[in-house]
Order: structure tokens, then C-alpha cells, then sequence
């Protein structure tokens, strides 16, 4: 049978399909990847397109109008190449979802964020740090010479969902990544990415003017420090005209930064920043700090940034994760949205699966990110959302307005290493594309464009996916819980780890003991960290009578007989919450039973093996967490509940053996019964 794309977006470019390898018609594509069919040419002078003569300023220069001509024929019309092109991909795309008809009416798009960007954690030496699809897509050690076709396929990839800018390498930054001789490797693929309207920026190791130049010192104050990164900047521009600009991660996890010299991030970026404005770079310098010593991680990129608000040049952008801790499966807002006034800003979201089962667990992310982006901030009363925040549109500076997303993309011969996790691939930039669409209408599109447009796949399929992050939520980390993770690759529970650190320990976070569970981050007996959002938030968390009871034990430590709004208790709550993630995991498992007949057998099992796997994590979950709480809270699971398979004996001595570069294999974890 023909099997059509496993990413939706890719359609765009031409009625073709990504596929699977193995049996089936192999691919039109060159890599032999699991990309497109057929022919993936945009004739860039055809006659449905026409570039303006005059400026049309509702349209930028990346937006297009699609409207009929007098001789009836629909028209893209665009100020640039890349409006044609994005436009291109619009039309193709309302093609394959069967939706030409909506072409009747005028339609204009123009895209939200400016900077649409992907990062990539992958490292020179091809391994992808929380990268669960493989080894790096980037062969350096054959790169100039040898290019392989995979990489424009990730241009067109990534062009046909608007994104315009990818960070090639590792916020852990290998300092080799500035020589002449990896500079002459970027230049290969920003060159391949240009036409499609893709630039390539660089993560940055702070203390690269010492490692790379025998420097005495990486001071951000130094002239010769500064010399050398006016040199190098030169240097990269002579090599790459359009070269994007940095991302750094600075004095974060062991990482150098300005303040190992007495220096602010303010200093730190804005060095970087002006060796970069006389080209048009940018820096996005990440918020992404905390120290072992604080008593509340989550308060401390507020307390850091904000005291500098104001001091950092206009091309740097504060790049801030979308909650305070780290991409757990729910948390509040990062409040740092909401409280710089005289900063550009953007939102950071993990598209890789990091605290979300890997690639073994289908959890379609979208839901978690707008959950983000339409939190209301109220910095500027209601309204401020954190869209709005990082678009800009609430201080007036919607120049600098960007998103960034960290990949799932490895060399997987699927792209993201489960058949549809490709679908937060295509979602993110969708989403930077238009942050209203909603992850209905984004499910659909991308499901339609996959596999088939038949509505008795793509209803019950959509409905599975729109539920799978709320399911991950009940099955991890209910009611508020966070980073119950263990240690060993963020896979799988570890409640009772232990640590180098304080606040690498999931006991920090969960704070479990015979008084109750919970962090207490309220005004008055806690940390206080409720104080870092305005109100009407502030009290709302502050209250337990009113805090939302998903975030209840984020901001609460509470007893285990606390009487919940079920008229449950909470160790009880916890308990079904858990049984309902278990049940809905099981339900992902019937439904894509019921559409088996719609995918190609190859995609079918890949997908149905890792189903059931989700389903025993699901469990596993709940056995380790429960067992292990059960110690203090001496309460019982209820009967009605799928009762333990293993005792916690037996799951503390279990040793999952993975780096942070990798995702396990199905048949090395815990064995349950469905
Ligand atoms: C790239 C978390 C991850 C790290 C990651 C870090 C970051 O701590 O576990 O692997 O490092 O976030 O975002 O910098």
C-alpha cells in the first residue's frame, strides 16, 4: 500500500508523503530517510505566484496574501521569496487536508514570532543530549565534503512549517564549534538552508576566548577578550553573510559564564550582543539558572533577571523555559514572563520528550504549550499573556518578538524516533507560525497530511493524541507533583533518588514525609515563590482553598487525609488520578487497535509496541510513586484500583543504565501486565 508522510508538514512542498522504511514503494526522496514522495520542487516562477512591486506592509517579509486574479485564478502574492514560499506551502497544505475551498476567500497570513527557531542539543561528537531519535543529524566529521540529502529534506521540513532559524549545536556548548575548521562546516548547511529561508546560529561556550586562544581570562570587561570575539564574529560573518546570531547558556549547570569574573548576564550578553549588531545578529541568552544552595529553584531566574531588566542591548532577547523548574510535564508559568518591563523576551519549549516518556511515550505537546502561552501574566492587567508577553504586544517592542523549540530531530530514520512525535515537530512551528491556532485544528492538519484524510482515522486518532499530555500528567506527576524523575536519563520514576545535589533529588521537589507532601511555596509558611506572580494570581496560588488543584502540590504541602474537592482525600486523589492516566494509557492502545486497517503494517506495530509500553510506564508510574509515598502516609490503594505488581523492594533495586543521550530500549524496563 502507499504510505503517506509521517509528517504532515512536509506535505507541503508537493502532494507527497514521508514513509516509513521497509516494505512498500520506497520513497522519492534521496536520503532514503523516512521523508517524501514524490517530486519536492517548488517552481519558484510559476505563474500562480507574483512578487509585489510595491512594499505591502500588512505582509512583511515573510507573509503572503492568496487571492483570485480577474481571470479567476487563485494568486500567491508576496513582498519576498519567502512570503511565495510560505504561501506555496499554505495552498499545498489546505490541498492535502482537503480544504482548496477555503481559497474562495482572500486569505493573508503573516507570521506571529519573528524568530521562529529550532535548537538543537546535538554535540560534535553525533550524540544529541536528550535526544531520543538517534545520533546527531549533523555528520560533522564528513562535512564539508560529503552532504547528504537529509539535510535539505530538514529545510523543507522546517520551511513548510514557517520555521526560520536553527541553532545547530548544544546549549552544553564544545568550544570547537567557533574554529575555522567547524565554521567551514556550518557554512555547508546554512548554505543549503538559505533558500528555504532558514539562517543557522551558534551556542556558544562563554569561556571559548580561553580554551580556543589561550586567553588568561573570559571576562566579558577585558579588551582583549572583547577583541577576540569582534575577531571571531568577523571571522564567522566572512564565512556566513547571514549568520543568525548566539544562543548561551552562562553560569547554568557547571556551564562558564560572566559571572565567574564578578560579571552580570547583562555584561556577559551585551559583550556578545554588540560584537554581533553591526551584521543584524541576535543573542538569546538563556535564563535557565539556579544554584544548588537556593531553597526554591523555581524562584531563581526571577531573581537574577529582574534586578537587570533594562541593562541588556535590544538584540538580546532573554530566552526563559516556559515553566520556573525545568519542561515537567505540567507547570505553572515561568513568572519571569510577566516581569520584565524594558527586556525583549521569548519562551523556550521542549519539543524533545526529555520528562515525557522519551520517544517510547505518544504525547502530543501542543496542549502544554498553549497552556503556556495563553497564561495570563496580568503584568500589565488581564490580557498579558505570555503570547503577548514574548510577541511583545504588551511593552510595545514587538521587533525583537521570538520562540524557540528544542528539537526531537536525530538521525532516526523516522525523524523523531516514534511515528508521531514528528507531530511536535510540525505543532511547534505551527504554533510560532500562529500562536492561535488551536491544537485541534493542528492535530488535524498534521494527521491529515500523515497518513489519510478518512475521518474514522483521523477523529478517533485525534482524540487519542489531544488527550495524551493530560494522560502523561495523571500517569507521572498529578495534582502539582514535579521532577519525581529518576536520575538515570529522566526515564522512568526515582522518587527516592539520591544525588551530588540538594536539588537534583526528586525528594526537593516532592517533599513526601508523615506530615504530608508537597512544596510550600506559599507567602506564609513557605517560599514564598507565589509573590513572584502578580495578582490576581499571587493570591489565587497563595489560597489552597483557590489554587487550581492540578498545580496543588507545586505550591502546597498538604496532609495526606487533605480533603479534596472530590470529597476525596488527597492520598486518595492521588491514587485515582493515577488509575485514570493507567486507563486512558490503555484506551491509546484500543484506539489505535480500531484504526488499524488505515496504516501500513510497519507503522502500525512500531506505534502499537510503544503503545503498550506507555501503558506499563503508566503503571510502573504509579507503583513507584504510591509505594514509596505509602511509606509516610501508612494509607492503602484503594481496591478498586489496579493493585502494585512489584513491591517497592524490588523497584528501587531496578537500574535503568542509560546516558543523557539516550532513550531505552522496550524490552529493558520493567515488565507489567496490561
Ligand atoms: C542541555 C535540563 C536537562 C539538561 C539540559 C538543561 C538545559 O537540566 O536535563 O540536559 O542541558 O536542562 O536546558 O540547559
Amino acid at each position: 500500500m502507499t504510505r503517506k508522510l509521517t509528517l504532515g508538514l512536509f506535505v507541503a512542498l508537493l502532494a507527497m508523503g514521508m514513509q516509513s522504511c521497509g516494505d512498500g514503494p520506497r520513497p522519492a526522496n534521496k536520503s532514503g530517510h523516512d521523508l517524501w514522495l514524490g517530486d519536492i520542487t517548488v517552481p519558484v516562477n510559476a505563474p500562480y505566484k507574483e512578487l509585489l512591486t510595491q512594499y505591502d506592509k500588512e505582509l512583511g517579509d515573510e507573509g503572503f496574501r492568496i487571492k483570485h486574479n480577474d481571470k479567476g485564478l487563485a494568486v500567491i502574492y508576496a513582498n519576498t521569496e519567502a512570503g511565495l514560499m510560505y504561501g506555496t506551502y499554505h495552498m499545498k497544505r489546505l490541498g492535502e487536508c482537503g480544504e482548496l475551498s477555503k481559497m474562495n476567500d482572500e486569505i493573508v497570513e503573516v507570521p506571529a514570532y519573528k524568530y521562529r527557531i529550532l535548537n538543537h542539543w546535538d554535540n560534535p561528537n553525533l550524540t544529541v543530549e536528550r535526544g531520543y531519535a538517534g545520533k546527531s543529524l549533523w555528520k560533522w566529521s564528513e562535512l564539508p565534503g560529503k552532504i547528504r540529502p537529509e539535510y535539505e529534506e530538514y529545510a523543507r521540513a522546517n520551511a513548510s512549517i514557517g520555521i526560520n532559524g536553527t541553532v545547530l549545536n548544544n546549549v552544553n556548548a564544545d568550544p570547537c564549534m567557533l574554529t575555522r575548521e567547524y565554521l567551514e562546516k556550518v557554512k555547508v548547511l546554512a548554505d543549503i538552508f538559505r533558500p528555504y529561508n532558514i539562517k543557522v546560529y551558534l551556542s556558544l561556550n562563554f569561556a571559548a576566548p580561553k580554551h580556543l586562544a589561550n586567553l588568561k581570562t573570559s571576562d566579558p570587561l577585558d579588551k582583549d577578550v572583547i577583541k577576540w570575539w569582534n575577531d571571531k564574529v568577523a571571522e564567522i560573518y566572512s564565512i556566513i553573510p547571514d549568520f543568525g546570531g548566539f544562543l548561551v547558556k552562562a553560569n547554568s549547570e557547571g556551564q562558564s559564564g560572566p559571572q565567574d569574573y564578578g560579571r552580570t548576564h547583562a555584561d556577559g550578553a551585551n559583550m556578545i550582543a554588540d560584537a554581533v549588531k553591526p551584521y543584524g545578529g541576535i543573542v538569546m541568552w538563556r535564563a535557565f539558572v539556579y544554584a544548588a544552595e537556593s531553597p526554591d529553584r523555581a524562584k531563581q531566574a526571577v531573581e537574577e533577571f529582574k534586578p537587570l531588566d533594562g541593562q541588556f542591548r535590544d538584540n538580546v532577547i532573554i530566552q526563559i523555559k516556559n515553566g520556573p523548574v525545568d519542561f515537567q510535564p505540567r507547570e505553572p508559568f515561568s513568572p519571569l514572563f510577566g516581569q520584565l518591563e524594558h527586556t525583549n523576551i521569548m519562551a523556550e519549549m521542549q519539543i524533545t520528550q526529555e520528562y515525557l516518556g522519551h520517544s517510547n511515550h505518544m504525547v502530543y505537546l501542543h496542549p502544554m504549550w498553549k497552556e503556556c502561552l495563553d497564561a495570563d501574566t496580568y503584568q500589565k492587567g488581564k490580557g498579558s499573556t505570555v503570547a503577548a508577553e514574548t510577541l511583545g504586544k504588551v511593552h510595545g517592542n514587538t521587533a525583537m518578538s521570538a520562540i524557540a523549540g528544542v528539537t526531537n530531530i536525530g538521525d532516526s530514520v523516522n525523524w523523531c524516533g516514534h511515528q508521531l512525535a514528528q507531530a511536535n515537530w510540525y505543532a511547534f512551528g505551527r504554533m510560532a507560525w500562529n500562536p492561535d491556532l488551536s491544537s485541534e485544528q493542528i492535530i488535524d492538519e498534521w494527521l491529515k497530511q500523515t497518513f489519510t484524510i478518512n475521518k474514522k482515522f483521523v477523529e478517533p486518532v485525534a482524540k487519542m493524541m489531544l488527550a495524551s499530555r493530560e494522560a502523561c500528567v495523571k500517569y507521572e506527576m498529578p495534582l502539582g507533583l514535579h521532577h519525581c524523575f529518576s536520575g538515570a536519563g529522566h526515564y522512568g520514576p526515582g522518587p527516592w533518588d539520591r544525588s551530588s545535589r540538594p536539588d537534583w533529588e526528586p525528594a526537593y521537589y516532592h517533599k513526601a514525609a508523615a506530615d504530608g507532601i508537597g512544596f510550600d511555596r506559599t507567602s506564609k509558611t513557605g517560599t514564598d515563590a507565589v509573590s513572584q506572580y502578580h495578582e490576581p494570581l499571587r493570591s489565587l496560588y497563595d489560597n489552597v482553598e483557590t489554587c487550581p488543584e492540578n498545580l496543588i502540590l507545586w505550591f502546597h504541602h498538604l496532609p495526606w487525609d487533605f480533603k479534596m474537592k472530590s470529597g476525596r482525600t488527597l492520598w486518595n486523589e492521588l491514587c485515582y488520578t493515577f488509575q485514570e492516566g493507567i486507563d486512558e494509557a490503555r484506551g491509546f492502545i484500543y484506539t489505535w487497535e480500531s484504526v488499524e486497517s488505515f496504516v501500513d503494517p510497519q507503522r502500525y506495530g512500531q506505534v502499537h509496541d510503544k503503545l503498550v509500553r506507555q501503558a506499563k510506564d503508566a503503571i510502573w508510574w504509579r507503583d513507584a510513586l504510591m509505594l514509596y509515598f505509602q511509606q509516610y502516609s501508612n494509607m492503602e490503594i484503594p481496591a478498586d484500583c489496579t493493585q502494585p505488581q512489584h513491591t517497592l523492594d524490588e523497584l528501587r533495586r531496578f537500574r535503568l543504565r542509560i546516558s543523557n543521550y539516550e532513550t531505552p530500549a522496550l524490552d529493558k524496563l520493567p515488565e507489567y501486565n496490561l
